[in-house]
């Protein structure tokens, strides 16, 4: 009977290796360890036998059915892993296919610019923050100094979102929130640049957008004035546009600045463009940001981005910033 045994193994063993599907090694397990199996018949042939020889054959029999099960574990396991490759293959999407000749993406302009804008600023020792464009009333207006009827606020069109209480929860009209945020966040000195989307609820047109770009720029430390950034404005303009291009200051008002100015820039052709707005932080922003302003000073400048990048390529509507054409896109 041990001989038995021991062709029912090596049968096993054989056909086990021939199947090709795990639907048929279920079936073959079935048929192999299953109460009709040749094994469980060899076991009730074991009422004649003496204990001695009941004891040696059930020992031989364990041994029979631990190999069987391990010869269908390893093969269900080959074959799992065989379906699995052939699902993978079929289920296949080469997204890696890349045409080096010609359809290669890259980053969007105003991308290339911001990333060129903090490397400058970096290297100016600045460090770059991020802010949410989704921001409460205190950040974005009361905080920095918007009076709650103040009709600057009627400066910036804004959208609200539904959310909590009315006029609560806007989407950022502009970068300066994250001003507060970064005064929040750490004590003076700061050096910080801040570039972001930000959204105004007005009609496209050559240089308006309803979604476009800021980059703002903090500074507060000992001594700060308004000679440091005319300074920084300058060196930076002359830093991104190139020999040709000129800037200018103009006094105007902004809620969060005292004195405060904005700043423009010819192009070679003479004409102007209004690229931002700046001025000395004032003490009432300093002060809820939580810095003394009987010791500290600032100023703080925000850039439209869309229009600074469209001035040095030369496009002449913004509008194009936005859209998904490749011959327009490509070309830079
Ligand atoms: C501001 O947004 C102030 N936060 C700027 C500032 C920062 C002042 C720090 C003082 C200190 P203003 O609304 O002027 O200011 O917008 C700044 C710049 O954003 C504009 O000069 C312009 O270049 C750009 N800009 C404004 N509205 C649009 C628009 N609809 N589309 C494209 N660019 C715009």
């Amino acid at each position: 009977m041990i001989d038995e045994i021991r062709r029912i193994e090596d049968d096993a063993r054989g056909r086990v290796a021939a199947v090709d599907t795990v639907a048929e090694l279920v079936e073959l397990d079935r048929e192999l360890l299953g109460k009709r199996s040749a094994l469980t018949g060899t076991k009730r042939q074991m009422g004649a036998l003496s204990e001695d020889e009941r004891r040696e054959l059930g020992a031989a029999l364990n041994a029979a059915q631990e190999s069987i099960r391990g010869f269908l574990a390893a093969r269900r396991a080959e074959l799992e892993a065989v379906e699995r490759e052939v699902q993978l293959g079929a289920e296949r999407l080469d997204l890696t296919e890349v045409r080096a000749d010609r359809d290669a993406g890259h980053l969007h302009l105003i991308t290339q610019v911001v990333e060129e804008l903090e490397d400058v600023f970096v290297g100016l020792g600045f460090t770059v923050a991020e802010g949410p464009e989704v921001e409460d009333d205190w950040h974005n207006f009361t905080g920095l100094n918007f009076g709650t009827y103040h009709p600057a606020r009627d400066m910036q069109d804004t959208f609200f979102v539904d959310l909590g209480a009315p006029r609560e929860v806007v989407l950022r009209t502009h970068t300066s929130p994250v001003q507060m945020r970064v005064m929040e966040g750490q004590a003076p000195p700061i050096y910080s640049v801040v570039p972001g989307r930000v959204y105004r609820n007005e009609a496209a047109d050559a240089t308006h957008l309803a979604v476009f770009h800021q980059i703002e720029c903090l500074v507060v430390d000992h001594g700060i004035t308004f000679g440091h950034l005319a300074g920084t404005i300058d060196r930076f303009t002359k830093a991104f546009f190139g020999p040709g291009y000129s800037m200018r200051l103009r006094p105007a008002y902004f809620p969060f600045t005292e004195p405060s100015a904005e700043f423009d820039v010819q192009r070679p052709d003479g004409t102007w463009l209004e690229l931002g707005g700046c001025g000395m932080v004032h003490p009432n922003v300093l002060r809820n940001g939580g810095i003394d302003p009987e010791e500290w000073s600032g100023f703080a400048f925000g850039f439209g981005l869309d229009r600074l990048a469209a001035t040095r390529h030369g496009v002449t509507d913004l509008r194009e910033l936005a859209s998904t054409d490749v011959r327009f896109l490509s070309q830079f």
